[in-house]
Parts: structure tokens; sequence; C-alpha cells
């Protein structure tokens, strides 16, 4: 009838997006089980990707430094739970990185379980940004911050042969404390947190570095998604042109 008449667009509405605004750096979370595949899959990605800024953010860089008491009773400790990690921190470095600021990331060291005091490790704004970690997708408000959730899927016994091969040759564990540690914390947190976060991954790649097919699909989305913003930026009228042919 007559009286739906449609309200005109108005090409100086808010409602058009400001391409000359400083693009936000697109996040992508990486998770998955212990010895997955995430770090691999993340280099694969930033090999990909060298024709951009990147940047890559490990979660175990803020697990907390253990008190004396705790590092006196070591194999009691979690470090598979969602309480070993600065979770507050690693917001903060989120927010600043995605807000374009540089943050100076703690390192850990693994030998000590405490964070190094002295040294940081300074990382600067980019294009992109990749946070890696088992328990990424843990948080809401973390979670919250990424444009795409990849979570890597390789089955429990290849991982746990990697955890072994990975402690005793670079962490000079022996396997027994690997294999105890395994059963009493890094299992049971697998089941508890880490797999029920799987369900907010966006992808989700079969065997991790192995699978070429995902990455290279990975890649070419993120090489479409920062493509598209550096197209508005070169035109900026193609937008508003055609807004003016629906008045
Ligand atoms: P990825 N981890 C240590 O072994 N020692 C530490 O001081 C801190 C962490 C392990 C942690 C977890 N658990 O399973 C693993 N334990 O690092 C996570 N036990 O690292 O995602 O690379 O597997
Ligand atoms: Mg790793």
């Amino acid at each position: 009838t007559s009286s739906s008449v449609p309200p005109s667009p108005n090409p100086s509405s808010s409602a058009l997006p400001d391409f000359n605004a400083p693009k936000q750096p697109f996040v992508i979370g990486v998770s998955g089980g212990t010895a997955s595949g995430k770090t691999t899959v993340c280099d694969m990605i930033i090999q990909q990707l060298h024709d951009h800024r990147i940047v890559l953010v490990n979660q175990d860089s803020f697990y907390r430094g253990l008190t004396p008491e705790e590092s006196d009773r070591v194999h009691e400790y979690n470090f598979d739970h969602p309480d070993a990690f600065d979770t507050e921190q690693l917001l903060h470095c989120v927010k600043a990185l995605k807000s374009g600021q540089p943050y100076q990331v703690p390192i850990y060291d693994f030998k000590k379980h405490r964070r190094c005091l002295d040294s940081f490790r300074q990382v600067n704004a980019s294009d992109v940004i990749i946070l890696e970690g088992i328990l990424v997708f843990h948080d809401q408000r973390v979670r919250s911050l990424m444009d795409m959730r990849i979570f890597v899927d390789t089955d429990a016994d290849v991982r746990l042969a990697r955890r072994i091969r990975r402690d005793t040759v670079e962490r000079g564990r022996d396997v027994n404390s690997v294999l105890e540690q395994y059963a009493k914390f890094v299992k049971p947190a697998f089941d508890d947190f880490v797999l029920p976060s799987k369900k907010y991954a966006d992808v989700i790649i079969p065997r991790g570095g192995d699978n070429h097919v995902a990455i290279d699909l990975i890649v070419q989305h993120i090489h479409t998604k920062l493509g598209q913003h550096d197209l508005c930026k070169i035109y900026p009228n193609v937008y508003v042109i055609q807004s003016t042919f629906q008045i």
C-alpha cells in the first residue's frame, strides 16, 4: 500500500563506516590440546602472510610465576588449570595491541617456573595478531576480542607421544614424571576446560600442521579480510556512490 514508504537513506548518516579510520588489527585465536600442533599451525599462517605485519602472542607468556611454596611442591601444581594464567594481563595485552599500542609481553621461564623480572618482549602494533594457547577460548572476555577462532584437533595418542618427546628432549624431564603429570593434570584439564571450549571455534583443523588444505583456506580468508579494507582505503568513494544511487 501507499502508506509503506521506506525511509530514504541519508548519505551523510553516521551509519556509513569511516573507511579512513585507522584499521583495527585482525585478531586470530588458536587453541587446542597440548602438543596438538598449535605453534606449527601459527608458524605456517605467519609464513604465508609474510606481506603483512603479523605478531604471535603465546598464552604461555602469561603463566603466573610460582611462589616459593608452590615451587617446592611443583609436582602438585596444576599448570593446565585456567587459574595458572594471569588472564587479566593477557586481556590488557590483547586490548592494547588491538587498539594499535605496543605491549611489553612477560617472559616465562619453563625450567624455573618463574617470570623473568628484568626482561620483556616488546610486541608492536600489527595488521594481524595471533593469540595461541591451550586455554585462549576459556575466558569470554578474551574470546570476544578475536575475529577468528581456530581449534587444532589432533588425536590424544599423537599429542601424548609428542608431549613425551618434547618434555624429555627439550625440557630435560624423565618419562615417568611426564606420564604422571599427564594423567594427574593434563588429561583431566583437557577434558574439563580445553575440549568444552572447542564449541567456540569458527574453524576446527584436524591433524594440525599436517593439514595444508585447511591452512591454505584460512590464509585465503585472512587475505580477503585484510584486502577488503585496503580496497576501501584506495577507493573511499565506492560506498558513497552506491548510496547516492538509492536516493
Ligand atoms: P602447549 N607447562 C609446563 O610443563 N611447565 C610450566 O612451567 C608451565 C607449563 C605445560 C603445561 C601445559 N603443563 O600442559 C603446557 N603442564 O605447558 C601447555 N604440566 O603448552 O600448549 O605448548 O602444550
Ligand atoms: Mg606450542
